[in-house]
């Protein structure tokens, strides 16, 4: 009788810990519709003389609705901007991140404003 006790405990027990990773997972689930796809970039230490390497991945290929989220890893203050004005980050400081999502399929070129010779694409497919 005891052992049918704990049998039973236990199966309560893995249904709860069951419930518990459903939950999880449809948090998790939730979370990706969201961001069907968020790529990660970086904009790099000492950035400022690398050209078209200062931002990386280069170029950044995504879905059409996919979202990038660049943080500057660099100590020093850079920026994140269309060439034509589609997005812009303003003026990002050491760490801090800007995100954009992108409903078109087309390419973008960007720079940073504060030293045009750092530059990068993003092609979405
Ligand atoms: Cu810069």
């Amino acid at each position: 009788m005891n052992n049918l006790v704990t049998a039973l405990g236990s199966v309560g027990m893995s249904l709860f810990v069951f419930v518990l990773f459903s939950g999880l997972s449809s948090t998790n689930f939730v979370e990706a519709q969201n961001h069907p796809q968020l790529t990660n970039a970086t904009i790099l230490l000492e950035s400022t003389n690398l050209g078209d390497k200062a931002y990386q991945p280069n170029p950044i290929e995504i879905p059409v609705w996919g979202s990038v989220s660049w943080t500057n890893d660099d100590r020093i203050a850079h920026s994140v901007t269309a060439t034509e004005g589609e997005f812009d980050s303003g003026v990002m400081q050491p760490d801090e991140v800007f995100e954009s999502t992108f409903d078109k399929v087309r390419g973008f070129e960007y720079y940073c404003m504060l030293h045009p010779s750092m530059v990068g694409h993003v092609v979405v497919h």
